[in-house]
């Protein structure tokens, strides 16, 4: 195989940076993009923030009064997110990327692979000035800084423009791959999560490193034959995954399976609000609307029923998802006769956010299948 020069362009501090270039009079305060749950004034996640506010510890997921708390007298801004706007300014910046990339593929609302081995005739030298290009066309025409790591694959790219932020450049070359890796902590790679993290701990591999040096039938025996190769190969930052366009979701869906056998509604609604939220934030990443909702649910005899409703434009309500599905599962279970095992949900019928109408209306048409 050839060598390849992978370079992965994340956006600084996305939603947030976003609402500096609307008004630059934010740039010198803490700023702090919230999903609002409507339940109480302050109720609600913290989306993201700039990096002001994250000195004082306010950051993704944490809750709007935590950072509130955090904030308090510093002349904070708290503003709420705004998918739309962040929507335009994705597709051009994905669109200014596109053209310094041999293949491009766009991964969320703030980030792309470019493969560049073309381009820069697979010299990582080449890669740093057209790293730099990049970063500077961004700023120039959208107001926007960014992080770029640039590697032999997809993976250590990755990890390279995590490395330093924000505005950060980060070049690995493929021989320095292995100390690049060792000394940085196993969380750093994708699919190593708090549990498996625990889990390794209690093997003594903290780093990277630790875990270059274990034997690949161990992690297999620990952490079975798919994974425990990924990670082997991983540690070692071997990666072959090719950039390429993605095929356009159609659907984004959860499925769990209840404590119980049920035909209750509240015990049914307590675990889909739960995937609701996970769906939304699927959208919110990829920065989706959607027309249709629908909700799935396999019986105790192992049948499998499903329902959904379309309206007549797309929105990116969380709160009328879960409206949706409440009433599709309350229908559902009045007229089925057997218990539900396990539940799920989906949206569909995707817009961009850009291509949303402006007014829109909540007409509903009701659809079965
Ligand atoms: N996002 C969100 N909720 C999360 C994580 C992210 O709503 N838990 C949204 C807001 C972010 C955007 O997705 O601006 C991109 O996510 P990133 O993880 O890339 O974070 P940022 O771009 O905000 O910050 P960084 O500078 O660390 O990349
Ligand atoms: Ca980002
Ligand atoms: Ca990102």
């Amino acid at each position: 195989m050839q060598a390849r020069v992978i370079m992965l362009v994340d956006l600084d501090y996305f939603f947030a940076q976003c609402e500096e270039v609307r008004d630059p009079s934010l740039k010198d305060k803490p700023v702090v993009i919230c999903v609002y749950s409507g339940r109480s004034q302050d109720s609600g996640a913290v989306s993201t923030s700039n990096y002001i506010a994250r000195k004082y510890g306010v950051k993704s997921g944490i809750s709007i009064s935590l950072a509130k708390k955090r904030l308090k007298e510093k002349d904070a801004m708290f503003l709420p997110v705004n998918h739309k706007f962040y929507g335009e300014v994705s597709e051009k910046i994905m669109e200014i990327l596109k053209g310094y990339a041999d293949r491009f593929e766009q991964v969320g609302i703030d980030e792309a692979y470019l493969d560049v081995s073309q381009k820069v005739k697979e010299n990582f030298e080449e890669a740093r000035k057209l790293a730099q290009k990049v970063k500077e066309d961004v700023k120039i025409q959208q107001k926007i800084t960014c992080s770029i790591g640039v590697g032999p694959n997809k993976l250590v790219a990755k990890i390279a423009a995590d490395i330093q932020k924000p505005e950060g450049l980060t070049i690995v070359k493929p021989e320095q791959i292995e100390s690049f890796l060792a000394s940085l902590p196993v969380g750093r790679l994708i699919g190593v999560g708090v549990k498996t993290e625990k889990k390794m701990e209690t093997l003594g591999i903290r780093t990277i490193g630790d875990l270059a040096k274990c034997d690949v039938q161990r992690l297999v025996e620990v952490f079975g034959k798919k994974f425990g190769r990924y990670l082997h190969n991983a540690s070692i930052g071997i990666d072959d995954a090719p950039v390429q366009e993605r095929r356009e979701v159609e659907s984004i869906s959860r499925i769990s399976t209840l404590k119980e056998d049920t035909r209750d509604l509240r015990i049914v609604l307590e675990k889909t609000d739960h995937l609701c939220e996970e769906v939304y934030a699927n959208l919110v990443q990829q920065g989706l609307s959607f027309r249709s909702v629908g909700i799935v649910a396999v019986m105790t005899d192992m049948t499998i029923r499903s329902r959904s409703k379309t309206f007549e434009n797309p929105t990116d309500n969380l709160g009328l998802i879960k409206k949706t599905v409440k009433e599709l599962f309350e229908k559902f279970l009045n007229e089925s006769e057997l218990e539900a095992r396990r539940v799920g949900i989906k949206v569909s019928n995707f817009a961009k956010k850009q291509e949303e109408q402006k007014q829109i209306t909540s007409f509903i048409r009701p659809t079965r299948n």
